[in-house]
């Protein structure tokens, strides 16, 4: 391992100055800097001395060039959206703090640079070969680098790893399939590993979980944090007026019980949408909103931002997260924000991860329409005793563990083919009915990762996705794992009845129907999903077992 750069110097002066998202980012980092490099002291002890490469790594943050229209970075200090910016931030500083060699570009020019694309000669593909072993960028990034890469992007294409923050399903990133099937979408149909999408909490098993940090605090901070507590204090979760719009009667039954914050952005005086009760400190920086958090017992969510990471830090931070059930779920088919993404996903709450990660009694669930229970859940909240709670994936060495195991290990050179290696050893195949089937095999796969030995097989009912199969059986759906399940002994060993086994591409295979006796396996290995469900169909689901804290790796994935 390289000598660290210990209060990130090296990283701040790739960063670079001259907007505000660069200097979000760069506080952030510097702010974080001694959290991170006690992480990284630890996951070393907890490494060994086991062999790590040292990649060379190009990240390029399409979103903030000014080729895509940046969009973002005007807004930082107005209230906008900041969670891409923690998230980008904290890859940054895990890949530098994990020694890799590490570029960083934010514009095309940069890219072009990096890339060795002569100056001036803006389409000229990049012919030779790679000079990076991994790229980070995101959708925007992708379009670019296919500008100027042109064609060869499709041979250097398992070397990319797009950050995405709500996640890309199978079935709309295979361009045929989704052009036939109706799931194209204008973030486009890049014939990825599923897995090269990195998301920013758990959500989507078929993509990697990238995530970010939230601050840690030592026992002394937690102590004091105990003692300083103000019992009615809320903050509301929204730092964009038009968060709180028709809020007002859920302002009025909270400010009943307690006293209200907020951090609103405003220019010169309080926006109409925030009532004259609440104590708005106005945009806060980022330590400071911590400060105010610490004091706070309760961070009251609204319906929006989906998915952030203010209710991590809160939560981190001692208070109980309170935010509304969606009934029915939100997702591309009902809600404009979703709408034309990648993804099916049904999201149950604000914060999914908060409610099922986390849950009591730190994070509370509820119907909104429902003032009794909204009223009687903030009395609860006023009753109930919390300790400051960070989940380890969420810490700076869950993530540095997690990033190191990814590169490290995941997309090498799996075979393109849809039928997978050898598995040695018996398998338990657990039902859903709780009879577990033993299935031994005499197929071997030992550059498998994640390790066969993580495998569980599972029948899902019809209807149901692995993502629900797995996680009702207390496993998480491993989409490496569906080569591994897409064959006829696999059928066999859970004594699936089959008049024909058919090879089809469709998302939902490997799968079979109860009452028509068919069977269908998988043709195209891009189409393995955790995310397909069909009325009529059973699906065949590779689950695997995951650590606690860090549900990313499973138990021998490091
Ligand atoms: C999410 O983006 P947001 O930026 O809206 O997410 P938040 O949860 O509000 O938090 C982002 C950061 O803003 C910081 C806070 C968080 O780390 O510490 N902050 C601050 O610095 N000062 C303040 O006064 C208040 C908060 C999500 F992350 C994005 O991916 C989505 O695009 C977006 C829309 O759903 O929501």
């Amino acid at each position: 391992m390289m000598k660290r750069d210990k209060n990130l110097s090296v990283l701040l002066d790739q960063v670079g100055t001259g907007k505000e998202s660069l200097s979000f980012m760069r506080r952030r980092i510097r702010r974080l800097a001694q959290q991170w490099a006690t992480a990284a002291n630890r996951l070393d002890v907890k490494l060994e001395q086991r062999w790590r490469d040292q990649k060379k790594i190009l990240v390029h943050v399409g979103f903030l060039t000014e080729e895509s229209g940046d969009v973002f970075s005007p807004k930082v200090l107005k209230g906008g959206p900041l969670g891409e910016m923690v998230q980008w931030a904290d890859i940054l500083t895990a890949l530098h703090v994990l020694g890799h060699n590490l570029k960083i570009s934010m514009s095309v020019k940069e890219l072009q640079g990096f890339l060795g694309v002569p100056p001036g000669r803006g389409s000229c593909p990049l012919t030779g070969p790679l000079p990076f072993d991994l790229i980070y960028t995101d959708y925007h990034g992708m379009q670019q680098m296919k500008q100027h890469m042109g064609l060869s992007l499709k041979k250097h294409k398992c070397h990319i790893r797009v950050i995405d923050t709500f996640g890309t399903e199978p079935a709309y990133n295979h361009e045929e399939y989704a052009t036939l099937h109706g799931y194209r979408t204008n973030w486009g149909y890049w014939n990825l590993n599923a897995r090269q999408y990195m998301t920013m909490f758990p959500h989507t098993p078929d993509n990697s979980f990238m995530g970010f940090v939230s601050e840690e605090l030592n026992d002394t901070e937690k102590r004091s944090i105990q003692q300083d507590k103000v019992n009615n204090m809320a903050v509301v979760y929204g730092k964009e007026a038009s968060m709180w719009k028709g809020k007002e009667g859920f302002l009025q039954i909270l400010h009943r019980y307690m006293e209200v914050h907020g951090t609103v952005y405003y220019e010169t005086q309080r926006p109409p949408e925030v009532p004259a009760f609440v104590k708005n400190h106005g945009l806060l920086q980022q330590h400071e909103l911590q400060q105010l958090l610490r004091k706070a017992k309760l961070f009251i969510g609204f319906g929006f931002p989906y998915e952030g990471p203010a209710p991590l830090e809160a939560i981190a931070n001692g208070c109980v997260f309170l935010q509304p059930k969606f009934h029915p779920p939100h997702s591309s088919l009902n809600h404009e924000f979703f709408r034309g993404k990648p993804t099916s996903r049904e999201v149950s709450s604000q914060h999914p991860y908060a409610e099922q990660y986390i849950g009591r009694p730190h994070v509370m669930t509820v119907d909104y329409n429902n003032s009794l229970e909204f009223d009687s859940a903030i009395r609860e909240i006023m009753r109930t005793k919390v300790e400051p709670y960070l989940p380890y994936e969420y810490t700076c060495e869950g993530m540095l563990e997690r990033v190191h195991a990814y590169i490290q290990n995941q997309v090498r050179t799996e075979p393109g083919s849809a039928g997978g290696g050898r598995i040695t050893g018996p398998l338990f195949v657990p039902l859903p009915n709780s009879t577990a089937v033993s299935w031994a095999s005499n197929v071997t796969a030992p550059t498998a990762w994640p390790p066969l030995s993580s495998l569980r097989l599972l029948v899902s009912q019809e209807g149901q996705s692995c993502v629900e199969a797995c996680n009702s059986a207390g496993f998480i759906c491993e989409p490496a794992h569906f080569r591994f399940i897409n064959n006829k002994e696999a059928l066999r060993a859970l004594e699936v009845q089959c008049e024909v086994v058919d090879s089809e591409i469709n998302h939902i295979l490997p799968a079979f129907s109860v009452v028509r006796r068919e069977c269908g396996l998988q043709r195209e290995p891009l189409l393995f999903s955790c995310a397909g469900h069909s009325p009529k169909y059973r699906r065949l689901c590779p689950c695997r077992d995951f650590r606690r804290g860090q549900v990313a790796l499973c138990r021998d994935c490091l």
